[in-house]
């Protein structure tokens, strides 16, 4: 059974960044809803013993397609807002530490070099989507953006996302209406790095 991560803030915790009412509904509404259909079709599936990242690199071997459809949209709305919501606090890090600081410096050139690419990425998304900060096994890392509730896992990529910016417009409509630049301006605020560097220490073998 797949459970949404458990919040260690409170809704309002992330104000004046993020705020309470489009934390409870992209929690408490959004992730619940895909959280709950992501169940459901595992278990059509026969995947209630796989975890998510299992199944989201072996959707090929789902023969129904509405079944392989709920489960890429529904796995991928699950995974995806298990990350985002984790990685938030209202202490955050601004900054990473050991292998990863260094791997970014030597990828991007400086932190603020990786999050104007990554916000570009974020920005030109047409669309619902997100964009990503990935590592593989061998500790490289690398920034793509995905429509809907793709990712690197489905999208197969053999890497798996440490930072995810959701830029589907129910994420920050409420507060920032069409402004998304300064969504994701704000979005930074509240990433904390400590846990994007465990998320990257967790991956790299
Ligand atoms: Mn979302």
């Amino acid at each position: 059974m797949f459970t949404q991560v458990k919040l260690p803030y409170a809704f309002a915790a992330l104000e004046p960044h993020i705020d309470a009412l489009t934390m409870e509904t992209h929690y408490g509404k959004h992730h619940a809803s895909y959280t709950a259909n992501f169940n459901k079709a595992a278990e059509m599936a026969g995947f209630q013993d796989k975890d998510a990242v299992w199944i989201l690199s072996n959707l090929d071997s789902v023969s129904d397609p509405a079944v392989r459809t709920a489960l890429k949209n529904n796995g991928g709305g699950y995974y995806n807002h298990n990350l985002y919501f984790s990685q938030l606090s209202p202490n955050p890090a601004h900054e990473p530490a050991g292998q990863l600081a260094e791997k970014i410096n030597s990828t991007f050139g400086s932190l603020e070099n990786l999050k104007a690419e990554l916000t570009k990425l974020a920005s030109g998304q047409f669309g619902s989507g997100w964009a990503w900060l990935a590592a593989n096994a061998n500790g490289d890392i690398m920034i793509s953006a995905s429509p809907n509730q793709d990712n690197p896992i489905s999208e197969k990529t053999g890497y798996i996302p440490i930072l995810a910016l959701d830029v589907w417009e129910h994420a920050y409509y409420l507060k920032y209406k069409n402004l998304r630049g300064d969504y994701l301006k704000s979005l930074f605020e509240v990433i904390d790095w400590n846990i994007i560097t465990e998320n990257y220490n967790a991956i790299i073998k």
